[in-house]
């Protein structure tokens, strides 16, 4: 093949992403509570090895292209947007009326909002350092954030301690650096009962999201297990305003069957928002986008979210790769990840009517008759080959994935 000239290969990328086809209507990816994040599309492609390949994107540009695109609603960090030095100032205002005018214009919703405690470099020592300085500002940020969040009209804050935790052993003292952690909270959730008086709104959802490294070596709430115990800690003086964001590779990160990890916030009626994306078990925080490593994993997961009711955000919390290139951030990264998360979702509908499953389904809970209650062979022998169904649901289910049930066949 001959080169491929500079000034056609964006519609080299066009032409190949209409020949895929079955993309969705940005009217119709907008039914869905699907959040793009100001960091997502404005990452550069840096990492610790990695220098940036893409320029820099602004938030005006941000939520004009998730406008176009059909993505109803965005998020972001106090400093993706408004610079350290410029927080709590009047230039801070200025900003937030910037956002609020885009907002206005596009019709895309701010739905979170986050604040930054892990880059500057104020929080070496985590957001709960030794130093009563330190923890002052950073409790100051969360409540700012919280403010921030009712002025754009958030309904979620969320918050990541990546940095609530130590690169050297023996320096932090773990319970006393919790303590403080909560400390901030608390003084965030305080904020928000008065601020959301004074703003005639409701209370922000405030969703703590772990991962199990990075930044730190060593973090002191790595899952959302952890945060579970917690929030329940009795650290906490609103615990009912404090749920979770599970991150769906921080769940997977650590080992965990990220399906698991939902089920158990779910039973603690703490899933209240959801950072989608994919990656590899036991590794770094790569962020791949939904569904392009385990697409029958996620079908999984949102068969358990739909058939649970599920109603809160899907945060696309993924990097477009850094082979991607500006262009093709909007034109093909974010709409590709909504249209697979639809995809996936309306799937799992599919799942959850499908006929053959719901026979295996109920027969397993039916189980086999028994006479004798306390005979062991028995009971085992009565539901032997009811069993054998296990494998069969997972069979119909990969068909569900490829279209099998619908009569799409492979021929040899
Ligand atoms: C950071 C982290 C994400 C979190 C963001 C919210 S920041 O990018 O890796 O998983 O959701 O603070
Ligand atoms: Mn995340
Ligand atoms: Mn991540």
């Amino acid at each position: 093949m001959k080169p491929i000239p500079k000034n056609e290969q964006r519609a080299l990328v066009d032409r190949l992403m209409r020949a895929c086809g079955a993309s969705y209507t940005p009217e119709q990816r907008r039914k869905y509570f699907i959040s793009g994040p100001q960091w997502a599309a404005a990452y550069e492609g840096q990492a610790l090895f990695h220098a940036p390949t893409r320029k820099p994107v602004g938030f005006e540009d941000v939520i004009r292209n998730y406008a176009e695109i059909g993505i109803g609603y965005w998020s972001t960090h106090d400093t993706d947007v408004i610079p350290p030095d410029a927080l709590f100032t009047p230039e801070q205002d200025v900003v937030v009326e910037r956002i609020s005018r885009v907002l206005r214009e596009t019709g895309v919703k701010c739905s979170m909002v986050t604040t930054e405690t892990f880059f500057h470099a104020v929080f070496a020592a985590g957001p709960a350092a030794e130093s009563p300085a330190v923890r002052e500002y950073a409790a100051a940020r969360l409540c700012n954030t919280v403010k921030i969040g009712h002025q754009l009209g958030a309904q979620f804050a969320v918050y990541w301690p990546g940095s609530l935790g130590y690169q050297i052993q023996g320096a932090v003292e773990e319970t006393q650096t919790l303590r403080w952690y909560a400390e901030a909270l608390n003084a965030a959730c305080q904020a928000d009962l008065e601020l959301s008086k004074q703003y005639n709104r409701a209370v922000l959802k405030h969703c703590l999201e772990a991962k199990p490294f990075e930044p730190q070596a060593e973090i002191l709430l790595p899952t959302s297990d952890a945060m579970l115990a917690f929030i329940h800690s009795g650290l906490l003086q609103h615990p009912e305003m404090v749920g979770l964001n599970p991150e769906y590779l921080h769940e997977l990160m650590w080992g965990a069957a990220p399906r698991a990890a939902l089920a158990r916030a779910l039973l603690a009626g703490k899933l209240w928002h959801f950072d989608i994306n994919d990656g590899y078990r036991l590794k770094h925080d790569v962020d791949i986008a939904v569904g392009l490593v385990n697409p029958l994993d996620w079908l999984n997961v949102l068969v358990l979210l739909r058939s649970h009711g599920y109603h809160g955000p899907f945060n696309l919390d993924y990097k477009p790769p850094r082979t991607t290139s500006n262009y093709g951030v909007f034109a093909v990264s974010f709409p590709t990840a909504v249209d697979r998360f639809i995809t996936l979702w309306e799937m799992a509908g599919e799942v959850l009517e499908d006929s053959v499953l719901k026979e295996a389904t109920e027969a397993l809970k039916a189980g086999g008759p028994v006479s004798d209650p306390k005979n062991v062979r028995e009971i085992t022998e009565a539901n032997q080959e009811l069993l054998t169904l296990h494998e069969l649901i997972g069979h119909r289910i990969f068909q569900i994935l490829v279209g099998m049930h619908k009569d799409r066949r492979y021929f040899v």
